[in-house]
């Protein structure tokens, strides 16, 4: 029998991009169930051209479930993922509450599609959306040339932080569109008003160097995401990371700028033949005709893109790089259903 699907929080951001890539890949799901807050149960979302209505988290909506994505708050995740494993159910979850669990996989099927089927509590988890838009890159150039240390700085799409991101930065792009703003300090600031929404600052006409809660030391909980998962994914519990995010203006995709640097020397011939042949990855990478990835054309994508490969000048182990994901596709959704594509393969014994 084919597997059955629930994807808890389908009502959200994350969700609702789930839902069109569950529509759009091969079919292998017998049920979908769709599963939110009881806020929004009632509600009747499309997916695979069936209106569904959604149902409220309780347990027994995972009677019969194989397979659950939890797209939720972490503590949403924390409690309930629990309750669905101990049903027999194999949940995928994108939240922060099982990453760092020595007894949770973090997989990226590109990169360490075996480590998801040792998984003694049940439960997978799905990284964190800045990791993902850079990991498969990596992994396909540490597996060449063994990676040793990683710096990073990440340019973060505000739907990173959900609906409430979008909603805010549009309507500040309308408060500044059309006005001389953005040329005295705290002018933007004024014209947007004190909602800033999920952010610390004005978003339009700005970048703003912080993502996620403050941990010890002045790091970002999302800077330390990207060092521990990181070194989880590859398997590198020891890998030197130094991340600093940062939100900047864009809808949806995550950019960054890589150092990367490896145990073995690199050229950017070398590499450009491993990202031009890896899984996931299309090099977009010709500056002399104006070609590199940029948020706005990678957006609605499946890919990591990369571009301005350059090895570093002054370190012949070390190369520079740029590289963008949508990041509620390969950064939340789609990487997501993956690991879930993965598990059925293995229920069904494909
Ligand atoms: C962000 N990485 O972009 C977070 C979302 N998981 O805010």
């Amino acid at each position: 029998r084919k597997p059955n699907l629930a994807v808890v929080g389908a009502t959200g951001a994350v969700g609702g991009v789930l839902l069109g890539i569950l529509s759009e890949r091969a079919d292998i799901w017998g049920e979908v169930r769709l599963i939110a807050s009881p806020r929004s149960a009632g509600r009747k979302l499309t997916v695979r051209g069936a209106e569904t209505e959604v149902l409220a988290l309780a347990e027994e909506v995972f009677d019969d479930i194989d397979i659950a994505l939890f797209d939720v708050p972490d503590e949403v995740s924390a409690r309930w993922a629990p309750v669905a494993a101990a049903k027999g159910v194999v949940v995928v979850d994108n939240s922060a509450a099982f990453r760092t669990d020595p007894d949770v996989p973090l997989v990226v099927p590109e990169v360490n599609a075996r480590a998801a089927r040792a998984r003694p509590r049940g439960i997978i988890a799905n990284p964190n959306c800045t990791t993902l838009s850079m990991i498969v890159a990596l992994g396909a150039l540490h597996a060449e040339y063994g990676l040793s240390e990683l710096i990073v700085s990440s340019y973060q799409a505000v739907s990173g932080a959900g609906k409430a991101g979008v909603d805010v930065l549009r309507s500040q792009l309308s408060a500044v569109s059309g006005t001389e703003l953005g040329t005295t300090p705290g002018d933007v600031r004024r014209a947007v008003g004190d909602d800033l929404g999920p952010f610390p600052a004005p978003m339009a006409l700005n970048v703003v160097p912080w993502a996620g809660s403050l941990q010890e030391d002045g790091w970002s909980s999302e800077e330390l995401k990207v060092r521990n998962e990181s070194r989880k994914i590859l398997g590198l519990p020891d890998l030197r990371v130094a991340a600093t995010c940062v939100r900047v203006p864009v809808i949806t995709t995550h950019s960054l700028t890589v150092h990367a640097r490896f145990e073995r020397e690199v050229t950017v011939a070398g590499a450009h033949e491993i990202l031009a042949a890896a899984p996931g990855v299309v090099l977009c990478d010709a500056p002399e005709e104006g070609e590199y990835p940029t948020p706005a054309d990678v957006v609605g994508t499946d890919p990591t893109w990369v571009g301005r490969v350059r090895r570093s000048l002054d370190d012949p182990l070390a190369l520079e790089l740029f590289v963008c994901g949508d990041n509620l596709r390969k950064g939340a959704a789609l990487n997501a259903a993956q690991i879930a594509e993965l598990v059925a393969a293995e229920l069904t014994g494909h």
